[in-house]
């Protein structure tokens, strides 16, 4: 580890927040020393509440979280907002009144707010996602609020990394059937049905509830909530469902899913790690005579790619660590 990184997490460790936010930035430019640094914090994760809120965009997602966070801040907890969502006031689309809502709490040293774009970034942003929420755990926040817009397979991968998810909806036109369609009503841990000063919150509270009850019995039973977000109404009851919700995980953990989330997350940094150090190596000279052999096509990619992982010395080579380049 080089001493500028090494100084830079013993910063982070200190709790400045500026070397968190230059922490997160390695990750999201997938920098070569990621790997490193997650190694070094992962000790100190597993402490925060993890919370995911998702549903359509316009919802009023954001309006929400920004409610959390002074609920939050109440309680005397540190509050992490890490927001994936290209139209979030928190990544710069935001209208100006969302903004002048905001600087309160960008003042606060109690909470850090971050957005990543989900714009570009192909397979990569579930794992950027996590390692940053990994980060903003070691840090010391107890809450850390994923806000996502629900719509693909990257965010339901990144609502995965959430202890409790909470979907939102709202009355208008089909947004309960959006998100049955979505196939968000699996994953809620928490429905909210938000903009409850509108026509059919009711109804569409009714119909969350039935849907509710046609889960098999056992197990944790979403709750619905009807909150008014911009007006502040309803989501201290929010507040409490989710601390009911981590209640209910401490008291049921569930250790198949817990092993397969860290097999899972060892394949990743494995498969990554080699497609990596081999893609490099490749470019640079390793396996020449294969790599010759395919650029002038007297060798197939199949046939030198089989040789090549048929060679246990010319495969040690093309992914030794020292053909990295940092
Ligand atoms: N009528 C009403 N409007 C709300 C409520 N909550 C949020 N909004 C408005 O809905 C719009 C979208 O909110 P925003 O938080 O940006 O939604 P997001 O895209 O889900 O993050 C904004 O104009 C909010 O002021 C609510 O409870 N009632
Ligand atoms: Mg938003």
């Amino acid at each position: 580890m080089s001493p500028r990184l090494e100084a830079l997490l013993k910063r982070f460790e200190e709790g400045d927040q500026r070397a968190l936010a230059r922490l997160i930035t390695l990750i999201e430019n997938r920098a070569p020393e990621r790997n490193a640094v997650i190694e070094r914090i992962y000790e100190k994760t597993g402490q925060g509440h993890i919370i995911g809120i998702t549903g359509p965009p316009g919802a009023g997602k954001s309006t929400l979280v920004n409610v959390l966070i002074g609920k939050y801040r109440a309680q005397g907890k540190r509050v992490a907002v890490l927001a994936i969502d290209p139209s979030s006031p928190f990544s710069g689309g935001a209208v100006l009144g969302d903004r002048v809502r905001m600087t309160d709490h960008y003042r606060d040293p109690g909470v850090y707010i971050r957005s990543i774009s989900s714009r570009g970034s192909h397979g990569g942003l579930s794992r950027a996602a996590r390692e940053i929420v990994k980060l903003l755990d070691a840090f010391g926040h107890e809450v850390i609020i994923i806000e996502t817009v629900g719509v693909g397979q990257t965010e339901l991968a990144i609502m995965d990394l959430a202890d409790t998810t909470v979907v939102v909806t709202v009355p208008e036109g089909g947004d309960a059937v959006q998100v049955m369609k979505a196939g968000l009503n699996e994953i809620a841990d928490i429905f909210v049905v938000n903009k409850a000063d509108r026509e059919g919150a009711d109804r569409i509270k009714a119909e969350l509830e039935l849907n509710v009850h046609l889960r098999p019995a056992g197990g944790w039973r979403p709750a619905v909530v009807m909150t008014q977000a911009s007006a502040d109404k309803g989501v201290d009851k929010l507040v409490e469902m989710a601390s009911k919700h981590r209640e209910y995980l401490d008291a049921h953990r569930d250790p198949v899913r817990e092993a397969n989330r860290r097999t899972h997350e060892l394949v990743e940094v494995v498969s990554g790690e080699l497609e990596q150090r081999a893609t490099r190596s490749l470019r640079t000279g390793g396996a020449e005579k294969l790599v010759v052999g395919v650029r002038d096509g007297r060798i197939n990619p199949y046939s030198a790619a089989r040789k090549l992982l048929e060679d246990p010395a010319a495969l040690g080579e093309l992914l030794a660590a020292n053909n990295n380049s940092d």
